[in-house]
């Protein structure tokens, strides 16, 4: 090869050599997060970062920030004083927001017990409603139990959802957050003994006919794991499923979705039993052999922001995916 050739050639290899061969590399660009306050704000409409008409993302530092201070309330197992306040620390982040406050009654084997789900309404131009679920009670007769992930993380995540929901109006189908209680067993896990708010939820929505609105209920349990692992749950909608797959795809964290999958019993039976599509987005291995599962170890230390931000992005998109069906 001439000299003439050569040089030009020398001079391209050199441009389309792998960055890995370079040394040193520049770390790749951050997405730039809205400025996350030590504290947020107890009601911060648009002023939390999120802009109206644009395509939003979770904060996952300012979900963070709300399940560290939900889990600095203590153990919250119905009927206690931490769990009373974080219903109002709930209610205070959701001031100007439409939102049902439904007490009742349950009967468990402990007696009647006074219950409380609550439910954040977005309106949507769309006829059709989309509910995005957790609960925050923790495990019932648990002092020594905080809940960081069950409990604490899908009810932070929820609360930073309602930002990027409050930023304007929408123009797909109305979104629904709800709060669910009574999740957990009071003595042992039965059919009669669980999920006392999300059964409470769809007998109610069945008498008031509202069960027939609903497109889509999508549930958010044990969502924090730094090593976020989110089974493909098997009571759950084989097509919705399909829908937060490709959502996760399409924002590339399909590598933390549905490498395994089980049969999970939580809040999204009731409502599949009365035939609306559900999906339970769970994350069930936590810890070696769930290992932090139900004991003091489900603390803060586990969780990651970016576990939080992932799931609430593939929760948004999910929502995008079902307004354009
Ligand atoms: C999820 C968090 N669940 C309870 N706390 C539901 C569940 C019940 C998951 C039994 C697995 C087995
Ligand atoms: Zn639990």
């Amino acid at each position: 090869m001439s000299g003439r050739l050569l040089l030009p050639l020398l001079l391209a290899l050199a441009l389309v050599t792998p960055a890995c061969s370079q040394a040193p590399t520049t770390p790749p660009a951050k997405k730039p997060e809205a400025k996350s306050p030590a504290v947020p704000a107890a009601a911060e409409p648009a002023a939390s970062g999120v802009e109206a008409g644009t395509a939003s993302r979770i904060n996952g530092a300012r979900a963070m920030q709300y399940v560290r201070e939900i889990v600095g309330m203590g153990p919250r197992p119905v009927g206690s004083e931490a769990h009373r306040k974080l219903e109002s620390y709930l209610l205070s982040h959701l001031k100007g927001v439409t939102v049902e406050q439904d007490a009742f009654t349950a009967s468990t084997p402990a007696g009647n017990l006074p219950m409380r789900n609550l439910i954040a309404k977005f309106p949507g131009s769309k006829p059709g409603v989309i509910v995005i679920a957790t609960h925050y009670d923790t495990l019932y007769g648990r002092k020594d139990f905080v809940g960081a992930n069950d409990g604490g993380s899908g009810t932070g995540l929820l609360l930073e959802l309602a930002n990027q929901l409050r930023a304007g109006r929408r123009s797909g189908y109305s979104v629904w957050l709800a709060w669910l209680d009574g999740e957990e067993a009071v003595k042992n896990w039965s059919k009669s003994d669980s999920l006392y708010g999300s059964r409470h939820l769809a007998e109610k929505w069945q008498k008031e006919g509202t069960l027939r609105q609903i497109k889509a209920f999508l549930l958010a349990d044990m969502i924090g794991d730094a090593e976020l692992n989110i089974e493909r749950e098997q009571n759950s909608t084989p097509w919705l499923e399909d829908l937060v797959h490709q959502a996760a795809s399409r924002l590339g964290y399909q590598s933390h979705f549905f490498a395994r999958q089980m049969a999970i019993e939580d809040d999204h039976l009731p409502l599949a039993r009365a035939d609306v599509p559900v999906a339970d987005l769970i994350d069930l291995e936590y810890g070696y052999n769930h290992v932090f599962w139900h004991t003091t170890q489900d603390t803060l230390d586990k969780l990651s922001a970016k576990s939080l931000e992932i799931t609430g992005d593939v929760l948004l998109e999910t929502i995008r995916l079902l307004d354009e069906r």
